[in-house]
């Protein structure tokens, strides 16, 4: 049986802690949180007996496996230098860190301390998308040239998520930072990057919208545009909407978690459509179901000592694209992504 510990009980922490209870050969021996209230809320509602308010008497006193951390970004440098430390393989929720150099730093870190480390970025393991992948990868539409990938909102995330609304650096960083990492698991590295920011709503501090062109090398060209500030009827928050097109067909992931593919001759309509788990909520099931497909992946990774999909490394090709967003947004050019 793994043994893991959880630091950090807030919103989105829950999710996680159905998703291990939910995976053979893995318990949540422990958990962590500075907040006592949270903290005991928590263990109540998972039943977890060892609760920390302090992660560093948590690494000393308890015997781990792995840790995940689930707190928000400012503390996620010195919990993954703490976890490295402890030679304890960790998680980390995303974004990884509030500067790429951090990120980088925190990478080395775990390199030189010979532990396995995953970014928890888990959009690219939502079923919908790992859909529309395998029908690239099969060949369907041969080879893709362009793709829009959308995540257009009015859904109060604010609600939930209040920090949200306070930090100098709002979409991009938070949720265009999945859609980004999207952009690389259908079409490949970027190596180019135009961005434009606009903050639409006034109660908030940082930008709302992002608008973001990509070059893949000279073989292909994506949008990623993304915003908080849009009303839409039937809003289709969380989901993430995408549009590939290839030399011999066209893709399309549309609202309601239907995949079109179609060339000159057919067109075929899949349901692909996530399924609702027993601890699940609509809007958030698809979200939640790639919550227990990514650390299912991180049970596997861990006993076969292959390197996530989504490991720290990996991440860092993310975040460049992240950090070129923000470098173009504000130099109002198109700029390189750092390698
Ligand atoms: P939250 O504020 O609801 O919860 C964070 C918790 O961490 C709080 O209870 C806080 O007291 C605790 N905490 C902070 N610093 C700590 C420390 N040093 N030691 C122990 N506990 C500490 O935040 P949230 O909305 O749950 O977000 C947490 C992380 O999850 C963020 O990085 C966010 O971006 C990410 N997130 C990811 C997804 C996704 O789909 N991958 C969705 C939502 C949030
Ligand atoms: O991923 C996140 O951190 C969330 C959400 C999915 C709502 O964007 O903020």
């Amino acid at each position: 049986m793994l043994r893991g510990g959880l630091i950090g009980c807030g919103f989105f922490a829950a999710n996680q802690l159905h998703a291990w209870h939910d995976i053979d050969g893995v318990e949540i021996a422990a958990i962590c949180d500075t907040d006592p209230a949270r903290l005991a809320a928590t263990g109540d509602q998972f039943d977890i007996a060892a609760r920390y308010t302090d992660a560093a008497a948590m690494l000393t006193t308890e015997r781990l496996d792995f840790v995940d951390i689930a707190t928000t970004p400012p503390s996620h440098r010195a919990l993954v230098e703490l976890a490295a430390r402890h030679r304890v393989p960790v998680i980390c929720q995303k974004p990884l860190a509030a500067t790429f150099a951090d990120a980088r730093s925190m990478v080395a870190t775990c390199d030189a301390a010979g532990v396995a480390m995953m970014v928890h970025e888990n959009f690219r393991w939502q079923a919908p998308i790992r859909a529309l992948r395998a029908a690239i990868d099969a060949g369907e539409i041969g080879t893709p040239f362009f793709a829009r990938l959308t995540f257009r909102s009015g859904f109060d995330v604010y609600a939930a998520q209040p920090y949200l609304a306070e930090g100098e650096r709002f979409i991009i960083e938070d949720l265009g930072i999945h859609v980004l990492d999207i952009a690389r698991f259908v079409m490949g590295e970027a190596t180019t990057l135009f961005c434009r920011t606009q903050r639409v709503n006034p109660a908030i501090r940082g930008e709302d919208v992002a608008t973001i062109l990509l070059g893949h090398g000279d073989h292909a060209t994506s949008i990623v545009d993304c915003s908080y500030a849009t009303p839409i009827h039937d809003d289709p928050f969380p989901q993430t909407l995408i549009e590939v097109d290839g030399d011999r067909g066209r893709l399309r992931l549309e609202a309601g978690y239907r995949l079109t593919v179609e060339n000159r001759e057919r067109i075929v309509t899949r349901d692909v459509a996530p399924p609702l788990l027993p601890w699940a909520e609509k809007p958030w099931h698809g979200i939640q179901e790639s919550v227990a497909a990514i650390q299912r992946h991180w049970v596997e990774c861990l006993a076969t000592g292959r390197e996530p999909a989504t490991s720290g490394h990996d991440n860092l090709r993310t975040l460049a694209l992240v950090d070129a967003a923000y470098r173009s947004a504000a130099e109002g050019r198109a700029v390189d992504v750092e390698r």
